[in-house]
């Protein structure tokens, strides 16, 4: 049967994701009645699968086609925590994760939660968790600060995932509270506000510009080795290549097309966005090497993981290339 290596599954660290929320103030949404348990159900799911690499989470791989998932932390990360503390509390995900791993050492592997508050220390952390805990690269929700990748003070991350020669995942998370007041405030309910700035739609547009903004500062130009995940199709930016080499082209600033650092440095993932029209119109934007196959468990959980690749009218090297074999050689697995 068809082996089936999914990249973008998250895990939670009870005790750390309450600290990071405590530490990071109150989400930027006026809470109305029922916000905090739409919250809970969408962002904190089902605790067994959400915060254990066994039990039901396996019950579940072994049910839709699952080899091996690739585990990072998921929302309420200290990634994202601009206080000092981020730090050891990366440190405490990345223990979690390392010894869940090692109690089912063929089913699991593992991506770095790094604390880009201190770019110094997000980069020994990542090292230390390839070198020490064998984690296979690096997992970003989003901004921290308000501050993206190509930021100059995250040149020590970026040349650390060079060093490592292992990819960045560069994951959504919670927009920026003037983001939110900016884009996505409006007659409308908390939740709705909330969805509409998340996973409806606005970290995912906001995820697809962090690609951008990594391509356009001349931070892919300083790191050549750097290898990058994107999720979701590739957030917006995948299905929009044709058009940024138009436009950016005409500002005469980047040596090279837009598309040409996007397929160089880029694999993306469908995060559970099973569509066979999707899958072929980005087969054809960035071809079967640079996909590689995903579910975005606990936040999906879907029971046609391998089915969908199964289903899909692919020639069998593609099939085989998408499945397993691509992450195979980014990841080192
Ligand atoms: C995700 O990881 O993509 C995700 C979350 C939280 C809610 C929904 C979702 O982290 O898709
Ligand atoms: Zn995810």
């Amino acid at each position: 049967s068809l082996r089936v290596i999914t990249v973008e599954e998250h895990f939670h660290h009870p005790e750390v994701s309450a600290e990071v929320r405590a530490l990071s103030g109150p989400l930027p949404v006026t809470p109305d009645e029922g916000f905090a348990t739409f919250v809970q159900d969408e962002f904190m799911p089902d605790q067994d699968s959400a915060e254990r690499l066994g039990g039901s989470r396996l019950a579940h791989m072994d049910k839709a086609g699952i080899d091996v998932q690739v585990v990072s932390h998921g929302a309420f990360s200290p990634t994202n925590l601009d206080r000092p503390e981020a730090v050891d509390l990366c440190r405490r995900v990345n223990d979690r994760l390392a010894l869940q791993i090692s109690e089912h050492p063929t089913r699991f592997r593992g991506f770095a939660t790094i604390p880009l508050h201190d770019p110094a220390a997000a980069a020994d952390e990542m090292k230390r968790c390839v070198h020490e805990l064998g984690f296979v690269g690096t997992l970003i929700t989003g901004t921290c600060g308000g501050r993206f990748l190509d930021d100059e003070r995250f040149d020590p991350v970026l040349s650390a995932a060079e060093a490592v020669d292992l990819p960045i995942y560069v994951h959504p998370g919670f927009p920026d509270n003037s983001a939110v007041a900016g884009y996505y405030a409006g007659n409308w309910p908390a939740a709705v506000q909330f969805t509409f700035a998340t996973h409806g739609f606005g970290w995912h547009m906001e995820a697809g510009v962090h690609i951008l903004r990594l391509i356009l500062s001349g931070a892919l130009d300083r790191h050549p080795g750097l290898k990058l995940l994107s999720g979701h199709w590739g957030e917006f930016a995948a299905g929009w290549l044709d058009r940024f080499d138009g436009t950016f082209a005409k500002t005469r600033y980047l040596e090279r097309d837009v598309s040409d650092y996007y397929r160089d440095h880029v694999w993306i993932t469908p995060s559970g966005m099973y569509t066979h029209n999707q899958l072929n119109y980005l087969l054809g934007e960035v071809g079967a090497d640079r996909i590689i196959h995903s579910e975005d468990f606990p936040y999906l959980v879907r029971d046609d993981v391998a089915g969908f690749l199964a289903d899909a009218d692919l020639p069998d090297d593609q099939r085989h290339a998408i499945a397993h074999r691509n992450a195979e050689q980014l990841l080192r697995i």
